[in-house]
């Protein structure tokens, strides 16, 4: 079964664009499919033609979610967009956190059985140290820090690029976190610095999940 959401195909004839979902999807390939044409007036009467397709791949727009728990009473839904291979766009808000910055990430694993402490080191497919988010040299999963106001409230509004939602990279079924202290963006010269950014404990996660 095609699992893969993200592409849909759509076969044109002379008449115009047609869906056809029980066509095996290859595109830009020629598809010939035979149809047997049964007369609205008479239900016996059936004739066989021909019709040539070409079908094309069509990527749509991906979204996913993550809702954000934790025993402190952090909470916060975050939204994650891609269209085609652009850039992923990252929305939403957190409340009930401490004024200030707070370091944000995408961790490997959206494995939450020992609460955010088994989500996994920060997502980091190709083997970088850690980084801001604007880096050349940074975890995939390094998004910086967000602002939190005297409300203990963040509003979140990232583009990045590093994030897909499809393909060998994507972040689906991982986990975003929120952290307790300042990620240092890799400068802060602590031994955690170039792994963590310092970043202290995870105070809120949640699991990164498709959405319709
Ligand atoms: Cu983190
Ligand atoms: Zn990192």
């Amino acid at each position: 079964m095609d699992t893969d959401l993200t592409k849909r195909f759509i076969c044109e004839t002379g008449n115009g664009e047609a869906l056809l979902p029980h066509v095996p999807p290859r595109p830009k390939s020629l598809w010939i499919v035979t149809l047997r044409i049964i007369s609205p007036q008479r239900s016996d009467a059936s004739s066989v033609g021909r019709l040539y397709f070409i079908c094309r791949e069509h990527i749509i727009m991906v979204k996913a979610v993550a809702v954000l728990k934790s025993s402190e009473g952090v909470s916060g839904t975050v939204y994650f967009t891609q269209e085609g291979d652009g850039p992923t766009t990252v929305t939403g808000n957190i409340s009930g956190l401490k004024p200030g910055l707070h370091g944000f990430h995408v961790h490997a694993l959206g494995d939450t059985t020992n609460g955010c402490m088994s989500t996994g080191p920060h997502f980091n497919p190709v083997g970088k140290e850690h980084g801001a988010p604007g880096d050349e040299n940074r975890h995939a999963g390094d998004l910086g820090n967000i602002t939190v106001g005297e409300d203990g409230t963040a509003a979140i509004n990232v583009v990045d690029k590093q994030i897909p939602l499809t393909g060998p990279h994507s972040i689906i079924g991982r986990a975003v976190v929120v952290h307790a202290d300042p990620d240092d963006l890799g400068k802060g010269g602590h031994e955690l610095s170039k792994s963590t950014g310092n970043a202290g404990g995870r105070v809120a996660c949640g699991i990164i999940g498709l959405q319709a």
